[in-house]
C-alpha cells in the first residue's frame, strides 16, 4: 500500500518584470516547508517561471522566445532540482518549452526523489487564438504561441504511484482523465492559470470560474478513481486577475486540501493510494462496463454534427 504527502504549491502572481531566478527563490521557499511538513511530491502551477505571458500579442518571435526554455534543468531552475534531490522530495512544475528543432509547446514535467525527470506532457487542449482579436477584453495567444502537444496522455510509475500529468484547459476535458484512467493512473497533475473573468463575457466572474474549475477535476477524479492535484497561479499579474483555487481531489472526488489565499500557499495532503482501488474494480471497472462499440464518435469526430 503507497501512502504519499502530497503538497500542491500554489503560486500568487508573477510580473512580467520578474525575473526566473526570483520565482525560483519562491518555489525553493515553498519546497522546503513542503519538505518540512513532510511532503514527498510538491506540484507547482503551469508556466510556473513566468508570467502567463499568452495574454500579451507579440508580434516579434524573438521577444516571444524570451519566455522559453530551452533545456531543462535550466541555470534557473537547477537550484529546485538540487534541493529537491536533496531533500528527497519528487517535484512537478510547467514551464514554457523551445525545443532544439524550435518547436514552442507549453509543458510540463515530473522528477523522481532524486531530482531526475521522469515524465514530460505537453498540453494538447490549447484555448485561445492566434490573431489579435480586438473583441477580447484582453488576449488569451495560447494558440499563436504553442503548438498542440505531440506525446499523448502518458503515465509514469513514481515513488510506487501511477502518475500523469495534465495542463490548465486540459481539466475541463473528460477525455484528458479517461485517456490516463484506462492506464491505471492513480494521481493527476494539473498546473493552471485560469484569468478570473472570462474576456468574452464580462459577467461570468469568479465564482463560476472556481465552481468549474473544481467540478472539472472533481468529476475527473471520481470517473477515474484517481487523485488529482489541481494547483494555479493566483494573483493579479500586471492587472489582469487570475483564479486561486488550487485543490486536491480524492479518488471519490472529494476536496481533501483547499488553497485559501490567492498568494504563495502550500496545500497538502496524506494520500492512500490504495483508495483508487474500490472505484476502480467496482463502478468504474472499465474492463467490465465500458462499451467501446458506442463510443466511436469520440474519436472519429471532432466537431458537431447535427443529423436530426
Ligand atoms: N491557461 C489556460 O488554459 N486557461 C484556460 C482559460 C483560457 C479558460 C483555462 O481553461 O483555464
Amino acid at each position: 500500500m503507497t501512502r504519499m504527502i502530497i503538497a500542491g504549491a500554489q503560486l500568487g502572481a508573477i510580473q512580467k518584470a520578474d525575473s526566473r531566478d526570483v520565482v525560483v527563490a519562491r518555489m525553493l521557499a515553498l519546497l522546503n516547508e513542503a519538505a518540512s511538513r513532510g511532503a514527498t511530491l510538491v506540484v507547482y502551477p503551469e508556466l510556473a517561471l513566468t508570467t502567463f505571458f499568452p495574454r500579451w500579442y507579440m508580434p516579434d518571435w524573438n521577444e516571444v522566445d524570451t519566455w522559453f526554455e530551452t533545456e531543462m534543468p535550466s541555470r534557473a531552475t537547477l537550484p529546485l532540482f538540487e534541493r529537491a534531490r536533496e531533500l528527497g522530495v519528487a517535484i512537478s512544475f510547467g514551464y514554457a518549452e523551445l525545443t532544439p528543432e524550435g518547436q514552442h509547446f507549453n509543458t510540463s514535467i515530473m522528477t523522481n526523489r532524486k531530482g531526475e525527470i521522469i515524465g514530460k506532457y505537453r498540453k494538447v487542449h490549447l484555448p485561445g487564438h492566434v490573431e489579435y482579436d480586438t473583441e477580447r477584453a484582453f488576449q488569451h495567444m495560447e494558440k499563436r504561441y504553442f503548438l498542440p502537444g505531440d506525446l499523448g496522455f502518458n503515465v509514469w510509475r513514481n515513488e510506487g504511484v501511477i502518475m500523469g500529468m495534465a495542463i490548465c484547459n486540459d481539466r475541463r476535458w473528460p477525455e484528458t482523465y479517461r485517456c490516463m484512467g484506462l492506464q491505471g493512473v492513480e494521481l493527476i497533475t494539473i498546473g493552471y492559470n485560469t484569468p478570473a473573468v472570462n474576456s468574452q463575457m464580462s459577467a461570468e466572474g469568479q465564482e463560476k470560474r472556481l465552481f468549474h474549475s473544481d467540478l472539472s477535476l472533481q468529476s475527473g477524479a471520481y470517473q477515474n478513481a484517481s487523485f488529482v492535484v489541481g494547483v494555479a497561479k493566483a494573483g493579479v499579474e500586471d492587472g489582469h486577475p487570475l483564479i486561486g483555487g488550487s485543490i486536491i481531489v480524492d479518488p471519490d472526488g472529494f476536496v481533501l486540501a483547499r488553497a485559501e489565499t490567492e498568494e504563495d500557499e502550500l496545500i497538502l495532503a496524506d494520500c492512500d493510494f490504495a483508495k483508487c482501488a474500490f472505484g476502480k474494480t467496482t463502478i468504474f471497472d472499465f474492463e467490465r462496463h465500458r462499451r467501446v462499440e458506442h463510443y466511436g464518435r469520440i474519436t472519429s469526430q471532432t466537431g458537431v454534427i447535427i443529423e436530426v
